[in-house]
């Protein structure tokens, strides 16, 4: 199941990477400039239901893009077509496809994919997590020799204060942070050890849930920033850690 969805994943990376005249295509979601999607989501997602929903039938599917049906399957397929939207729009080369297929809430299959760089992360539960092949693992850096990662939550400006908070609480005991705009691609940067901690105050389970297990399998942590479990089939806070740092949360500036 994991190669056939890889390779479906792949498929879908040549349409990103095919995508021309974006900007002309793109529009803001819901009257909000910073929430943007473009024909190329679309047709992404469109390809990726065809062809997921063909390899597992009795699959639901949750995609970012338009409405979906409800969901009361066992499995479910839960699709960000083209993560970092702005990156894509602006031809920044971070964004991703991510793909995760869940059994009653539980992800089973994590699929995240730069085509930029040709990069596949990978896990199937149990069975480790992968880039390209390898295994990867995460470190084993304390706080005060991390690298952060995070999200600014801009589709949302009531978490606007908290995120700038936690970005200063953590510039104050990390080495340093970095906003790269992608959030499936980040946690897995932590995944493959390039990283050591990711956080936003507020995702849709599209943006996490493939990335959850790949960190999980590669030795990492991720819930909520309470450190509460993260429900992929919901929205909410995501702080993903190389399990070492995990703890930090309880010291994080509340809501
Ligand atoms: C994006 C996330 C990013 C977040 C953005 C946006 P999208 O996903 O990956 O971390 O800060 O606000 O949600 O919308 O580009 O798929």
């Amino acid at each position: 199941m994991l190669q056939e969805i890889i390779a479906i994943v792949r498929e879908a990376g040549r349409i990103v990477l095919s995508a021309h005249d974006v900007e002309s295509v793109t529009r803001a979601k819901e009257h909000n400039a910073a929430n943007l999607v473009t024909a190329y989501d679309e047709a992404v997602q469109a390809h990726l239901r065809e062809k997921l929903t063909a390899l597992l039938p009795e699959a639901d599917f949750l995609g970012e893009e338009g409405e979906h049906d409800p969901l009361t399957r066992d499995w479910l397929f839960i699709v960000d077509p083209i993560d970092g939207t702005t990156n894509f729009v602006r031809h920044l080369n971070y964004s991703n496809i991510s793909v995760a297929l869940a059994y009653r809430g539980e992800v089973r299959y994590g699929v995240v994919y730069n085509p930029y760089v040709d990069e596949v992360f990978a896990a199937e539960k149990g069975r480790g997590a992968t880039l390209n092949g390898r295994p990867i693992h995460v470190t084993d850096h304390g706080l005060d020799r991390a690298i952060t990662l995070c999200g600014s939550t801009i589709y949302d400006r009531r978490y606007t204060d908290r995120s700038f908070a936690i970005m200063r609480h953590l510039y104050d005991r990390t080495m340093d942070f970095r906003r790269f705009g992608a959030a499936a691609l980040d946690v897995c940067q932590v995944a493959a050890g390039r990283a050591d901690v990711f956080f936003e105050c507020r995702l849709s389970p599209w943006d996490y849930a493939a990335g959850s297990l790949i960190l999980a399998e590669a030795g990492g942590v991720l819930t909520r920033l309470d450190g509460t479990a993260a429900d992929p089939r919901e929205g909410g806070s995501v702080w993903a850690t190389n399990a070492v740092c995990h703890d930090a949360w309880r010291e994080l500036p509340g809501e």
